[in-house]
């Protein structure tokens, strides 16, 4: 009875021309049951030419429901659809009862009034917090880095993904894979990090994660985006195919198909001289012949355009629209996001006249379809919750609680000169700066408004203490002036201190600030040819360190500032990568010593933007290890050296620095094995013992040298770490497994082997600091 009046229902409401088609109701892909691959061909085999196109097409909420009013247009509906059904977007800032209620809208118009009732991917960003209004915000994906724990990052995405999905979005546009190797690009603090392994495994985790919850994650951006010339976002990359393999690849291999990411965005940028929307040797013989991956990709909003306004390989004004599909699809790129001209409407033309093959667009079709069946949208379309529920998920306490968490292992102590850290709860303390108070310092991709809502450090210092008046504050200057006036109430307050926290950085915007072009110095298309701090910060902190009272500098930032000064005469000095809706609270916990600082640097810092790249894993013959370093001291004085003659190439705080409260001895590094073969797995072991009276957390880390290769190769590189927890005087042994399969080499030949001779496993608490060091020889 139930079976014949759903049937009835679709019958009505089918178009006109579906009526004559034949009946669905024993149709294999509607069986649960049935495997993936039997329900993708028997659905892709019942499909017209313009459902696959659509299939390929994104939509947007936008399309059927008034952002200002929440009105639904059922005509928009029908056409976003039938034109573009593949997936809708609904990262807009509008209530999320009206967005939830459009998404069921939608979801159940596809399954009741249309005739294969595919549904749709319900999209969204999720990069460190599910985009919408009152979802937990979770510090930016650099400061989660420094953190250099996995199962944490696991547990964010599984309560990001619970949050979406809340709402009935099933898709987000995260994790990237992208390597912050070029400082001056805005979006470094998107990236988890300089490092391939660090990421690649930050990156899994959060696939596992939101998957896990039951929400595709959409690895992007692919590959080898990040690194632009000039660091101008979207700027061309230059590298070969080895530095491709080598360095690029590995985090979005670790993500992609390790994880079993069921979507991939593809990135703006040509990397030697070739898009990566149309890339076929990097879609095809590397993506699906080299790794398998059976899953789809999806062009970055606009960036299908580009390939006729930006590299010049068609005519524009108008797009060729018919030659941007022609370059996209047989390369491997299935399917287009909006932002642009829509290129792949023009399929069903290009299949009629021939131009473009049939089997092409299955193929595509076929992998998004898959990727739907996987993820269980056919069986569960719609997973919004009402209203009330949703509203319990939406920053449930668990999730703040979470949030706060994270924020605390993420933050790394740089300097802290006689211990100043940390601080007694009984000390006055004036707390200076644009970045301690008045608006939370998210990072990008955050919804409009956010930085209304949120602990800031001033609260956070203040709900330590349990007192106010023992708390002062003076702004000292505004983030984006040069103006000084404010720097007499700055410098009383910290004078009538026992000690003072300034906290200053750089700046970034919601989504909605962020593209109407308001002054940030970080963020999506904000690029930097300075890493110092913008106007009035630093002759700021100097005024306050010029009163003698000891001062601690909070560096709240997208990335890092450049600032040797403060480095050599702050007492203190932390890192506070973009944070969470907690930051205060966590930087407090770490200021007062609630929470012994165990955070680590992602990324190193230089001393100069002209210092760059500082990535620690430079190839063999790159920085030296003992440069001939030259000075410009602040009193004048020139010291002149050769590399630099003014100056240091090495970091100033490398990749994996940072320090605690606790001391660690580390001691008897040994492998298992001396001599291995290449399917062999070495196990590093060391004993680490916390020296001090307090607990701590410590992040051992494992390197390794190919002490001789046939080609040129990184000096070293991250393979392993472990994050431990030692109790006061506690003693543990530490063991990381290596696959020697990992160490391979990409030869002269471009195949990838792993070489007889030795490989040494360097052990210690940074890529500079070594405690000690075993070699095993492979046979
Ligand atoms: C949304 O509704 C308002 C009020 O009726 C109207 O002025 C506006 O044009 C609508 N927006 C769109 C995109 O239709
Ligand atoms: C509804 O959507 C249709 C199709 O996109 C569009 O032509 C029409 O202007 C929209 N109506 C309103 C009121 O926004
Ligand atoms: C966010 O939560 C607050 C308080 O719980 C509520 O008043 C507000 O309506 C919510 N905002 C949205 C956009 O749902
Ligand atoms: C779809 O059908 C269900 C019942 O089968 C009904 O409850 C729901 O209102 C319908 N939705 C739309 C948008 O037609
Ligand atoms: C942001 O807040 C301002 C001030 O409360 C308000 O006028 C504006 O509508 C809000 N913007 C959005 C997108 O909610
Ligand atoms: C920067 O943006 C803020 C708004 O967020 C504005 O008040 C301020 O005047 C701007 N400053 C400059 C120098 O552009
Ligand atoms: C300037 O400072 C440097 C480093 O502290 C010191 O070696 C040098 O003597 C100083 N020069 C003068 C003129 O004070
Ligand atoms: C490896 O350990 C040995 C002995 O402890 C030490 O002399 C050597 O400097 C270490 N090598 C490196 C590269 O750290
Ligand atoms: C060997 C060593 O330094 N041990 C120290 C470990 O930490 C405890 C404090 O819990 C000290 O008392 C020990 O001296």
């Amino acid at each position: 009875m139930k079976l014949l009046s759903s049937a009835l229902l679709l019958a009505a409401g089918v178009l006109a021309a579906d009526k004559q088609r034949p009946s669905l109701q024993n149709a294999l892909y509607k069986n649960t049951k049935a495997p993936v691959e039997a329900r993708v061909a028997d659905l892709l085999s019942r499909m017209t030419i313009e459902e696959k196109a659509s299939q390929l097409l994104q939509g947007d909420i936008r399309n059927w429901m008034n952002e200002t009013t929440g009105a639904l247009n059922q005509t928009g509906l029908e056409w976003s659809t039938r034109y573009r059904g593949s997936s809708f977007y609904v990262g807009v800032a509008a209530p999320n009862e009206w967005i939830a209620k459009n998404i069921k809208i939608a979801q159940e118009y596809i399954q009741n009034k249309t005739y294969l009732g595919i549904p749709a991917f319900v999209q969204t960003e999720g990069l460190h917090g599910f985009l919408a209004f009152n979802a937990t915000i979770f510090n930016s994906p650099i400061a989660i880095a420094c953190a250099w724990d996995p199962a944490l990052v696991q547990e964010m995405a599984a309560a990001i993904g619970k949050e979406a999905r809340a709402m009935g979005v099933n898709q987000l546009f995260a994790p990237v894979a992208d390597l912050a190797r070029e400082l001056r690009h805005g979006r470094v603090e998107e990236m988890y990090g300089e490092d391939g392994y660090l990421a690649g495994e930050l990156a899994l985790a959060y696939v596992k994660g939101v998957q896990a919850a039951g929400v595709s994650a959409m690895v992007k951006h692919f590959a080898a985006f990040g690194a632009a010339e000039q660091g101008l976002n979207t700027g061309p990359v230059h590298g070969g195919e080895r530095e491709l393999r080598t360095t690029y690849l590995p985090s979005y291999k670790r993500a992609i198909i390790d994880g079993g990411a069921l979507s991939i965005m593809t990135a703006y940028h040509s990397y030697d001289g070739i898009p990566a929307v149309a890339d076929a040797h990097l879609l095809t013989d590397i993506l699906r012949d080299e790794w398998g991956y059976k899953y789809y990709t999806m062009t970055d909003a606009g960036a299908s355009d580009r390939l006729c306004n930006d590299f010049r390989m068609c005519a524009s004004n108008p797009v060729d629209k018919q030659a941007v599909v022609q370059y996209i699809l047989p390369a491997g790129g299935d399917s287009e996001m909006g932002g642009g001209s829509y290129s792949f409407q023009e399929i069903p033309a290009l299949v009629s006249r021939g131009k473009i093959d049939e089997k092409v667009v299955d193929r595509a079709v076929a992998r998004v379809l898959r990727a739907k069946f996987e993820l269980g949208l056919f069986d569960n379309p719609y997973t919004g919750l009402p209203a009330e529920e949703m509203n319990k998920v939406l920053n449930a306490p668990e999730h703040v609680a979470l949030a706060k968490k994270l924020d605390e292992e993420s933050i790394v102590l740089l300097e802290n000169r006689d211990n100043l850290l940390p601080l007694r709860k009984d000390a006055s303390i004036a707390v200076i700066g644009p970045m301690a108070h008045g608006f939370m310092n998210y990072g990008d991709y955050v919804i409009a408004n956010s930085s209304t809502r949120g602990v800031t450090p001033l609260d956070g210092i203040r709900a330590a203490v349990g007192s106010s008046e023992k708390v002062t504050y003076a702004k000292g200057c505004e983030r984006w002036s040069t103006s000084q006036a404010g720097f007499a109430e700055a410098i009383a307050a910290a004078e009538s201190a026992d000690v003072a926290v300034v906290v200053v950085g750089t700046w970034s915007r919601d989504q909605n600030e962020l593209w109407q072009g308001l002054n940030a110095t970080t963020g999506e298309h904000v690029d930097v040819n300075s890493l110092d701090l913008v106007g009035a910060q630093e002759p700021l902190v100097r005024a306050v360190v010029a009163t003698g009272k000891p001062t601690v500098v909070v560096f709240s930032s997208g990335k890092p500032v450049t600032a040797p000064w403060i480095s050599a005469h702050a007492a203190a000095l932390v890192q506070q990568f973009y944070p969470s809706e907690q930051g205060g609270a966590a930087l407090a916990s770490v200021l007062f010593g609630d929470v012994n600082p165990s955070g680590k640097l992602a990324v190193g810092f230089p001393r100069s933007v002209g210092d760059l790249p500082v990535y620690y894993d430079h190839p063999n013959s790159g920085r030296p290890a003992n440069p001939d370093a030259g000075m410009a001291y602040d009193n004048g004085t020139l010291v002149f050296g050769h590399q630099y003659v003014l100056g240091d190439p090495r970091p100033l705080y490398p990749f994996g620095y940072g320090l605690s409260y606790s001391s660690f001895v580390y001691s008897d590094v040994a492998v298992d094995k001396k001599t291995v073969g290449a399917r062999d797995t070495v196990t590093v072991s060391v004993t680490v013992r916390n020296t001090s009276q307090r607990d701590g957390k410590e992040v051992v880390q494992v390197y390794v040298k190919d002490v001789i290769a046939s080609v040129v190769v990184p000096n070293m590189q991250l393979k392993g770490f472990q994050k431990v927890l030692l109790k006061a005087g506690e003693s543990k042994r530490v063991s990381v497994k290596i696959n020697m399969q990992d160490l391979g080499v990409w030869n002269a030949r471009m195949k990838y082997v792993v070489e007889p001779g030795e490989f040494m496993f360097l052990v210690g608490a940074s890529s500079t600091d070594f405690r000690g060091n075993a070699t095993v020889t492979l046979k």
